[in-house]
């Protein structure tokens, strides 16, 4: 039978019985801490589970309720199924019940239930006066019909009802899908003798094993899963849904805080920038400015941040708006995440709202299109959210992992979408790579452009190396390059010859001018034999520019018909071919010889000599042991 499993959290003002409620649901003490015990108060998040039966599993967060630890609440409440709304029948609703409630909701927790705790302190009139005070308090909001259920912790009253309630709610939670990209945010990191480092948290999204490799975000740091447990017991797999505690080899305690995410390698995006649907709460507070800078509360994660108000001036309370923010120090977060957000001079929940784009660029503000923007990444289908994001990255494209993050979505709910685009033909894909097919259409374009540019430019030349013509374009992948080239190529509009590209048919065949002129000195060089002119002396007597004359060798070069050995020294291939036969013949009989004996025998002056044998000593034909030669043997 398989053990359902979730994870359920409590809210509540301070004092109002909360720890103590878990303690007699579960018998577990939360507050572990020495200053807890003495002040009586909860500080960090304790942790306990219970078991109904052997078919459900509950985990549970107890968080604290005092104001300052708001985001002590906050972390713990951050990926939980249910929350146990507590309410103290001698103080009924006070400022934490409803701020609680404010974070609850903008986390958008759908269900709950409400304990009235301390019956046995108050009179039963009072007991229902806190009730009707809780049912107004939640109308309208996601509490609405919750069962509200008067209990208390020291005499034990209807505790047995609030379980059987947990049961009854827990049935219609959902489990969460362990198909995702694996996510624990930290809330607790430390050490035991023999064991080395263990992390804690409520894991989010997806699933890890023993054995695994994972990275400690936003840093990365890499570490690997020695052991997994999911409430005391070693798990071969631990998921979304449980509350979890991993052993980790390979890092110490001091490097990872409160705050960080543990995920895959490279399966998670570190972010500067996001744009996201932010709700200012409906409170007598003041319109929030432009630029305005705030705290950002994400899980475990709490960052500061820069608000920009996309499409209205200024933020009034009760207001939901399309804003982008900028954090002062990057963060991991996915699309769909809720966040909160508190004041950073009167601390104070002032709202919430979800991530929509975890990689957006600057926008302008108030301007029109950005309605349409808001509108699709809220409530776009997936794939209209893929085209949007593959216009986004322009020419450069992404990978299909990469598109997987933005989307926050499994790789093959990302893989899926992408086969569908290409297949319709609004996407390409090239290896790992996707480029929106109209972008890469462009990219094609402009390569066009540019080799006919070229050869405008460049009469005289065969062709541009393929290095240039790479980096004249806009800056993508390598492979991006080559399948346009290879696209280009096979439409029959590029011609790649070695490591040169022309246009075909373009100007890239010489006109007569240039293949007289190519006639010409073709010429001069065989006539010369191994005393060439030099590439000046040739530019002279035929009366053009060096550089022009440099074009045209460089076409006979490439056409095998001319030798280059050094910057301004050319020979005729069959001159060249003649004195490397020559040079094998008599090096093969005398073993060595000083460039003296090379002088004899081919009769050249040092000026060329010395330059021939250096050019055939980096054509590995040769090589040099102090002033002598020897062949080069293999
Ligand atoms: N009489 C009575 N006292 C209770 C009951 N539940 C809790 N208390 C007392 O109320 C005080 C606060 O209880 P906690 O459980 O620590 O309250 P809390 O909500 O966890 O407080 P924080 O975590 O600090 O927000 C303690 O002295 C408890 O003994 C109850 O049902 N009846
Ligand atoms: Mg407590």
């Amino acid at each position: 039978m398989t053990v359902k499993q979730i994870v359920i959290g409590t809210a509540g003002h301070i004092d109002h019985g909360k720890t103590a409620l878990i303690k007699a649901l579960t018998g577990i003490d939360c507050d572990r801490l020495k200053e807890e015990k003495e002040r009586g108060i909860t500080i960090e998040l304790g942790f306990a589970y219970y078991r109904f039966g052997d078919d459900l599993l509950v985990g549970i967060v107890d968080v604290p309720g005092h104001e300052r630890f708001v985001k002590h609440m906050v972390a713990g409440a951050w990926g939980i199924d249910m929350v146990l709304f507590v309410v103290a029948a001698d103080e009924s609703i006070m400022p934490q019940t409803r701020e609680h409630m404010d974070i609850c909701e903008l986390l958008g927790i759908k269900r709950g239930i409400v304990a009235i705790t301390k019956i046995d302190a108050a009179d039963p009139d009072m007991v229902e006066l806190v009730r009707e005070e809780v049912q107004d308090m939640v109308k309208g909001r996601f509490l609405e019909g919750a069962p509200i259920i008067p209990v208390s912790s020291v005499t034990g009253e209807n505790i047995d009802v609030l379980r059987t309630a947990i049961r009854q709610k827990a049935a219609e939670v959902e489990e969460k899908s362990r198909q995702g990209i694996f996510r624990l945010p930290v809330d607790r990191v430390f050490t035991i003798k023999g064991f080395g480092t263990i992390v804690t948290g409520t894991c989010i999204s997806g699933a890890v094993r023993a054995g695994d490799e994972i990275q400690i975000y936003p840093t990365d740091k890499k570490a690997r899963v020695r052991n997994a447990q999911a409430y005391h017991e070693d798990v071969k797999e631990a998921g979304a849904g449980q509350r979890v505690a991993l052993n980790l080899q390979g890092v110490e305690k001091q490097e990872i805080e409160r705050g960080t995410i543990v995920g895959r390698p490279e399966s998670l995006l570190l972010t500067s920038r996001i744009d996201a649907s932010l709700r200012y709460l409906k409170l007598p507070f003041k319109p929030i400015k432009n630029n305005t800078i705030l705290r950002f509360h994400i899980a475990t994660t709490q960052v500061e941040a820069r608000l920009i108000l996309l499409d209205r001036p200024e933020l009034e309370p009760g207001d939901e708006a399309f804003v982008q923010f900028v954090f002062s120090e990057p963060i991991v977060v996915l699309p769909g995440d809720r966040f909160i957000l508190r004041g950073s001079y009167a601390i104070q929940t002032l709202g919430g709202g979800t991530v929509l784009d975890i990689a957006p660029g600057k926008h302008k503000r108030l301007i029109p299109g950005l309605d349409a923007m808001y509108l699709l990444l809220r409530s776009g289908s997936t794939r209209q959210k893929v085209e949007y994001h593959l216009e986004k990255a322009g020419f450069k494209g992404f990978t299909k992992q990469h598109l997987a993050v933005l989307l926050g979505a499994h790789q093959d709910v990302a893989d899926g979408i992408v086969a569908d685009l290409a297949a319709l033909g609004s996407a390409r894909v090239i290896g790992k790579m996707v480029v929106s097919a109209g972008r890469f259409g462009t990219y094609k374009e402009t390569l066009k452009a540019l080799l006919s540019q070229f050869h405008e430019k460049n009469p005289l030349k065969i062709g541009i190396s393929r290095e240039e013509l790479r980096t004249r374009l806009p800056d993508v992948d390598p492979v991006i390059f080559q399948a346009a080239l290879e696209d280009a190529a096979k439409a029959g509009d590029a011609e790649i010859e070695k490591d040169r590209v022309r246009l075909s048919g373009g100007t890239g065949k010489p006109d007569e001018s240039v293949g007289k002129l190519a006639g010409q000195i073709a010429a001069m060089l065989e006539a010369r034999g191994l005393t060439p002119p030099t590439t000046q002396e040739m530019a002279d007597e035929l009366r053009i520019k060096e550089r022009s004359l440099r074009d045209v060798l460089e076409k006979l070069v490439y056409e095998g018909k001319v030798v280059k050995v050094k910057s301004d020294m050319y020979l005729a291939a069959r001159h060249m071919e003649e004195l490397k036969s020559l040079v094998k013949e008599q090096l093969t009989r005398r073993k060595e010889m000083l460039p003296a004996d090379f002088k004899e025998v081919t009769g050249l002056s040092r000026k060329y000599m010395i330059p021939l044998l250096e050019y055939l000593d980096e054509i590995k034909l040769t090589i040099r042991s102090g002033d002598k030669r020897v062949l080069r043997s293999g």
